[in-house]
């Protein structure tokens, strides 16, 4: 079960995020969606296509992104949340400011969502004052310099390790473990040996008992994998994330809905997993 602001998952199937960034660089979609009215006209594509959350960023962390300021990253996310703020899905805001936090909560967001894991001082406590949901996620280092040499004597230890420590944090600020998601942070600060192993051993993470989000989406890892550059990746994505499904994830972020719906209609009939 997952208490989603104004929503409750069972979680009885696997739920899609579908990503609407609000950034003239994110790796992804090149600042297409720098415009409210789009981001709004993509989200809107995004839940006619199947996606059961909408994740609003308005600050890219692809490796070398610079940070934006807060007063920036406000004026790109606000009115793409008050205008999909009443499209029927769950709103999250893909943030690390707790400034930014406390604004989309008041705006009426369901799920923050930060890669940062509510480590800014006040992040955790503008999540513990309201009735969103937290994704934790682990990072090694920042955008900026994350991917130039990640090192680990034991990835998947110590992606766990972190989580569990950082829902002990979560949970004594009041933050109620039904409200709290992990995600091992998929190629932040991670070379291809480790996001190998993450998604391999991706039951060392579910047996934390929260649900476990994967944000695999066209990323560089899939590239590396398969010899694809962005625009390919989209057969890669759906694989990875229904491999992820199939070891446990409760949430998979994504920026194909559709394929990625296809895809989990079949898994979601041969597990038997529904409403
Ligand atoms: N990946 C990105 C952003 N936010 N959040 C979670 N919980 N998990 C992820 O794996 C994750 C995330 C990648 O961000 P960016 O480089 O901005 O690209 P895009 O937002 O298009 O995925």
């Amino acid at each position: 079960m997952l208490s989603c602001g104004r929503f409750t998952f069972s979680l009885s199937r696997p739920l899609i995020m579908g990503i609407v960034n609000v950034t003239p660089d994110s790796f992804s979609d090149g600042g297409h969606f720098l415009n409210a009215k789009h981001a709004i006209e993509h989200g809107l594509l995004l839940i006619e296509q199947g996606a059961d959350l909408l994740d609003i960023g308005g600050e890219s962390t692809r490796p070398g992104a610079a940070p934006v300021p807060e007063e920036e990253e406000l004026a790109r996310v606000l009115p793409v949340l008050v205008g999909l703020r009443d499209s029927g899905v769950a709103l999250s805001i893909d943030t690390q400011k707790p400034g930014v936090m406390r604004a989309a909560i008041e705006a009426g967001v369901d799920m923050v969502n930060d890669v940062n894991a509510l480590q800014l001082p006040g992040a955790v406590a503008a999540v513990a004052d309201s009735s969103v949901a937290a994704c934790l996620m682990h990072k090694q280092g920042d955008p900026g310099t994350m991917q130039q040499l990640p090192m680990y004597y034991d990835v998947v230890a110590e992606v766990r390790a972190f989580l569990q420590a950082r829902l002990h944090v979560a949970q004594a600020s009041g933050i109620a473990r039904e409200r709290l998601v992990i995600d091992p942070g998929f190629g932040f600060g991670k070379n291809l040996e480790h996001n190998v192993a993450l998604l391999k051993q991706f039951d060392a993470l579910t047996d934390l008992g929260v649900p476990v989000l994967a944000g695999l989406s066209r990323k560089s890892m899939l590239g590396k994998i398969a010899g694809l550059e962005m625009h390919e990746r989209v057969h890669a994505s759906v694989a990875a994330a229904m491999l992820a499904v199939m070891k446990g994830a409760k949430i998979v972020r994504v920026h194909d809905v559709k394929a990625t719906r296809d895809a989990l209609a079949i898994v979601n009939a041969i597990e038997g997993w529904h409403e």
